[in-house]
């Protein structure tokens, strides 16, 4: 008769390609031997290998949905997911340099840029060879980035861009740039510009000091009258739908990392308590501890099978951003209990970052809350269902 696999309670595996299966596979092995290794101590010193860049270049995880002709994978949303479960199982940070630059970066620039654009910068991000970032939230202006400050005046043959980006990821060290800004040439609408290191008047100082997603470098973009020529504006889209088109995908791959990351909880939980004996016997034969390990178990395969679900119909171009709302709150407030949840039952173990419980759960605390926090995402799915505009 059929039998129950414990740690992969809806055969998830058999729904997969054989294809997605092997770009996994890939994602897994990098994850396991060259992240995990070196994590712990990026995590406590705070500190980002940029050379991460190429080598993830090297095995094809950068821009994974996009096509072969720009150095890409060509592969499915659900292969991007995948690869998002394998780094996020070691860590938040890691997943999300990847996911910058696959869908904030890599995916305007294909998706609203020119021919001469994506050719230009395609296949250097593909190759990690150039590092990107994504400048939409302001000091001012997160969670409402309508309410953005950043604008682009027209002057002759380009922009001039002035105004300031506030917790980019990656920013201190990349080379290409996506800024979102209020660009009077086209009656204030919000337009998307490729800057890139070097120009005259752009900066991008470190944000130090971060108690979450340690080993992802967090920085600021200060544009002080950055002038670009016409080539640097994403021709294809005007309004905050551009980077929403962006935030989609970005978010869509989050709700497969977060469950990676709650996986990685579980499992540790799960072998903890199996070797740890407390009142003589081992903690996971309590029924407190099995319940834990049963609530992990069900929210982890219930996660798995919505992200997989929304990944197919984005595949099958059928998907609304809704769905992504539910599986970007969802798994994330998920993964967060869970990642809490392990590193109760390590007890004072817990706390130690050789068994990277807490350090996940601190991290979660920042997946929760970028690319649109567990609130906004609720803000969004009652407006879908009520047609009342709660957000003021
Ligand atoms: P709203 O009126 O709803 O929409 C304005 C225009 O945008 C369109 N739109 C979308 N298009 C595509 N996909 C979506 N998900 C879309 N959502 C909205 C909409 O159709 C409309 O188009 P048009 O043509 O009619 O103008 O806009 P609003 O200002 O009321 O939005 C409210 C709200 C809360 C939904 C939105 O502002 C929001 O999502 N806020 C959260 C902000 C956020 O997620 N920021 C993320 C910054 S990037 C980041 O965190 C990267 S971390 C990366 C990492 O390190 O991994
Ligand atoms: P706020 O918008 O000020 O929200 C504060 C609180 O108020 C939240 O609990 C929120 O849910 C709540 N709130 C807001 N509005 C409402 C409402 N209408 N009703 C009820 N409650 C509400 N941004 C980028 O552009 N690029 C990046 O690469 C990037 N990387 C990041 C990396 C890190 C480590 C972090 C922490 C953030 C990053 N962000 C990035 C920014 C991130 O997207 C924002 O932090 C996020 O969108 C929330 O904005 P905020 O921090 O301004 O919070």
């Amino acid at each position: 008769s059929p039998r129950f696999v414990w740690d992969d309670p809806f055969l998830l595996e058999d729904q997969l390609t054989e294809d997605e299966r092997a770009i996994r596979n890939v994602a897994q092995s990098f994850a396991q031997e060259q992240l995990l290794p070196g994590i712990v101590e990026a995590y406590a010193n705070e500190t980002t290998d940029p050379g991460l860049f190429r080598k993830m270049g090297e095995l094809g995880l950068l821009g994974v949905t996009l096509p072969e002709e720009y150095g890409c994978a060509g592969a499915s949303y659900v292969a991007y997911g995948l690869v998002a479960r394998a780094v996020e199982a070691v860590d938040s940070g890691y997943r999300s340099m990847m996911s910058v630059q696959s869908s904030l970066v890599m995916y305007p620039i294909h998706a609203y840029g020119s021919e001469e654009q994506r050719q230009k910068f395609l296949p250097k991000l593909a190759s990690g060879e150039w590092i990107g970032c994504f400048g939409l939230t302001e000091p001012d202006a997160g969670s409402d980035p309508a309410g953005m400050k950043t604008k682009a005046e027209k002057i002759d043959g380009g922009y001039r861009l002035t105004g300031a980006k506030m917790w980019i990821s990656n920013a201190p060290f990349a080379d290409v740039f996506v800024v979102w800004a209020k660009s009077d040439a086209h009656e204030g609408a919000i337009r998307g510009f490729v800057l890139e290191k070097g120009m005259k008047g752009l900066s991008a100082p470190t944000l130090k000091g971060k108690l979450s997603l340690r080993a992802s470098t967090t920085g600021e973009i200060v544009m002080e009258g950055v002038e670009v020529g016409e080539d640097a504006l994403l021709p294809n889209v005007s309004g905050l739908k551009g980077p929403f088109g962006c935030l989609n995908r970005a978010r869509y791959g989050i709700s497969w990392g977060a469950m990676g990351a709650a996986e990685d909880c579980w499992h540790r939980a799960r072998t903890y308590t199996l070797e740890r004996k407390q009142f003589g016997r081992p903690l996971a034969q309590t029924q407190l501890v099995q319940k834990k390990l049963a609530d992990m178990q069900t929210e982890i395969a219930l996660g798995l099978q919505a992200s997989l679900r929304v990944g197919r119909l984005m595949d099958e171009g059928k998907m609304a951003p809704e769905m992504i709302s539910l599986v970007k709150r969802n798994n994330c407030g998920k993964a967060l209990d869970i990642a809490r949840t392990a590193r109760d039952m390590h007890g004072g173990n817990g706390i130690m970052g050789e068994y990277h419980v807490m350090r996940h759960a601190q991290n979660l605390e920042t997946v929760n809350t970028y690319e649109g926090t567990h609130d906004v995402h609720a803000l969004i799915l009652g407006r879908a269902q009520t047609g009342l505009q709660a957000f003021f």
